[in-house]
């Protein structure tokens, strides 16, 4: 059995995220992009998505878990209870269809609001900027109220393409950044209680 930690070299610090989003955000395609460095073509994610990545980041490395949470009202307690052991999440919104903006903000609130993500750092991805009408990484962050997450959530917006693969280094950088940052802040407050 692969055990996280003995996997990689001492020092290292795997980190769990869970990427979530409504359907056709992008998810799978962000996924075969950072295993494989190129896009490959997807077909749409039936059921919930066992999908499950490692990329490194930082000094350390990322496991990545994806889940679909558009239209999925019955399989909502089963990524639920993913949720709950993660270090982080990724939400991806299709930065280009403005209709569905509403819908996606409604998500990541609910998602970020439930009591075991509180205080999970989250990053959103707003994809497909390679396409004109993608809106900019500073529109998403107002259309979605990024800014009106618990004030103990730390967050970044960032602009990002699955097809060409901008964008998402730095983003997931930034997300290892606010992880250990967390990580930090939580060990200190258990020391002084
Ligand atoms: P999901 O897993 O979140 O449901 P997918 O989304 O990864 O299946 O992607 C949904 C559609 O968006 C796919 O197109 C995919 O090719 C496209 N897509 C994903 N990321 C990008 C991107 O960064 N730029 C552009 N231009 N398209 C992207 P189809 O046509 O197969 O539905
Ligand atoms: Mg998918």
């Amino acid at each position: 059995m692969g055990n996280q930690l003995t996997d990689m070299a001492p020092g290292l610090q795997a980190v769990h995220v869970v990427v979530i989003g409504l359907d056709s955000a992008g998810k799978t395609s962000l996924l075969y992009r950072l295993k494989l460095r190129e896009f490959v073509e997807t077909i749409p994610t039936k059921g919930f998505n066992t999908e499950r990545i490692r990329v490194p980041v930082g000094s350390g490395s990322s496991s990545f878990q994806v889940w679909d949470v558009g239209g999925q009202e019955k399989l909502r307690p089963l990524w639920r209870s993913y949720t709950r052991r993660t270090d982080g999440l990724v939400f991806v919104v299709d930065a280009a269809e403005a209709d569905r903006m509403e819908e996606a903000k409604a998500e990541l609130h609910r998602i970020s609001r439930a009591a075991e993500n509180q205080g999970v750092p989250v990053l959103v991805l707003a994809n497909k900027q390679d396409l004109d009408r993608a809106a900019p990484a500073s529109e998403v962050e107002k259309l979605l109220s990024v800014q009106e997450l618990s004030s103990s959530t730390l967050h970044h917006t960032q602009g990002c393409s699955a097809l060409d693969g901008r964008g998402l280094q730095p983003g997931l950088e930034k997300l290892y950044e606010m992880i250990l940052k967390r990580k930090k802040m939580l060990r200190r407050s258990k020391k002084k209680r």
